[in-house]
This record gives C-alpha cells, sequence and structure tokens, in this order.
C-alpha cells in the first residue's frame, strides 16, 4: 500500500513536470507587486499530495512565488502548521495580513484565492 502511495505521487510529479502549465506574463512592476504579496504567504505542503499539486500548478499559472513549507519532512513546519493551523491537513495557505494571520485548508478554496489575489 505504501509503495503503491509512492508509486502514484511519482506519476503525478511526472505528469505534472511533463504537462507543467505556463505563468501569466507581467510588466516588471506588476510582477514585482506580485511578488511583494505573495511574501506575506506560505503553502504547507507535501510534495507528491496531489491537491499540492493542484495549488503549485495554479501559482504557476499566476507566476507567483509562495514559499513552500514542506510539512511532511520538516518537524519544525509540521508543528507549525498544526499548532497554527489546528490540523495536519495539506494544502494550507497561511496568509499574514494587517497584523493577522489565517490559515486557509481546501485546495479550491485556495485555488479561488489565488485567482482573486493575483489575476
Ligand atoms: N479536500 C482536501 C483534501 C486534502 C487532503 O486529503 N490532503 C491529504 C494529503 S494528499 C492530507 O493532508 N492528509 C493528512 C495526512 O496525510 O496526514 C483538499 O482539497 O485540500
Amino acid at each position: 500500500m505504501k509503495f503503491i502511495r509512492w508509486f502514484l505521487g511519482r506519476v503525478i510529479l511526472l505528469l505534472n513536470f511533463v504537462f507543467s502549465p505556463r505563468g501569466v506574463k507581467r510588466s516588471p512592476d506588476a510582477q514585482k507587486e506580485a511578488d511583494t504579496k505573495a511574501q506575506s504567504m506560505a503553502l504547507y505542503q507535501f510534495e507528491a499530495c496531489p491537491f499540492c499539486v493542484k495549488v503549485r500548478r495554479a501559482m504557476k499559472r499566476q507566476s507567483v512565488n509562495i514559499e513552500l513549507r514542506d510539512a511532511k519532512n520538516d518537524p519544525t513546519h509540521r508543528a507549525d502548521l498544526e499548532a497554527g493551523g489546528g490540523r495536519i491537513k495539506v494544502p494550507c495557505l497561511r496568509i499574514e495580513k494587517d497584523g493577522q494571520v489565517e490559515w486557509m485548508y481546501e485546495s479550491s478554496d485556495i485555488v479561488t484565492y489565488l485567482e482573486k489575489e493575483f489575476a
């Protein structure tokens, strides 16, 4: 079972690599603005989780460089996710805004949020 999950994860990563989406092209100023906004976010994720791949593809489409935090292998990020978000479930987008921190779960909600913020 563990092997099958591992194998499927590799297939997902390969397909994601082969069919990588194109990123939107912005003017240098607009890209700088998007990069600044992205600095207030971090994505807690597992590398081969299909829901995380879905969010990373949305990030690629929007050409946003959000920091990726490995919640599977990095004990600090894992602990931060559990303490801040309340559970170990990925993907989870940490958003810092006006001194407040929001932990957004659910890949579809995160994709919708990114499209709204960066489109
Ligand atoms: N409906 C969720 C599903 C997310 C989900 O099931 N994530 C799995 C990884 S693929 C998870 O975090 N499982 C908890 C664990 O493995 O500890 C979404 O779309 O984000």
